[in-house]
């Protein structure tokens, strides 16, 4: 039999008969002693992210189960921005829309229920706010962010299937 291996990084390859008893009592095994230089990025994830843009730092992992996380929009220049709430993301209607958004200090922020993935509600991570529970389309939470920093919130009922956002104001 004849066989071709492409190995990315070096290191001893052991092949067996699958048969264990052959390898055991008779000795079946045979090494593949693959030389070269190291290459981390196959096997090493820890090195890819950290070079990969997950978000700022000062998100500290918050979107990391989140699909619709795409970047820090940039609403900066409005005085007035809507997020959604229940948009299509993580498995159904189950999304903030945009997930983080930047805006500048004294925006009001209006998140609008999309009425889909059934209720949600807006809590700051922090506690220091909370919406009410709801599910109906078109009911809004309003509020106004006049200092600078990050606010991390989620809907309590979806926040481990991903449904969280952030406010940044700077
Ligand atoms: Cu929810």
């Amino acid at each position: 039999m004849i066989a071709t291996l492409h190995s990315p990084v070096p290191g001893l390859i052991k092949i067996v008969d699958h048969a264990l008893t052959r390898v055991g009592r008779k000795g079946a095994l045979a090494v593949i002693d693959v030389q070269g230089d190291p290459n981390p990025d196959v096997f090493d994830p820890g090195q890819e992210s950290s070079s990969q843009a997950e978000g700022p730092a000062e998100f500290d992992g918050w979107f990391d189960n989140v699909d619709n996380y795409d970047g820090v929009a940039d609403r900066t220049d409005e005085d007035e921005i809507t997020v959604q709430v229940g948009s299509q993301a993580n498995g159904g209607g189950f999304g903030f829309s945009p997930a983080a958004v930047a805006v500048s200090p004294g925006t009001t922020v209006t998140w609008e229920w999309t009425g889909e993935g059934g209720s949600h509600d807006v809590q700051a991570d922090d506690g220091s706010f909370a919406s009410e529970m709801v599910g109906d389309a078109g009911h809004t939470f309003k509020r106004a962010f006049d200092d600078t920093g990050t606010t991390k919130y989620y809907c309590m009922p979806h926040k481990t299937m991903g449904m969280k956002g952030a406010i940044v104001v700077k």
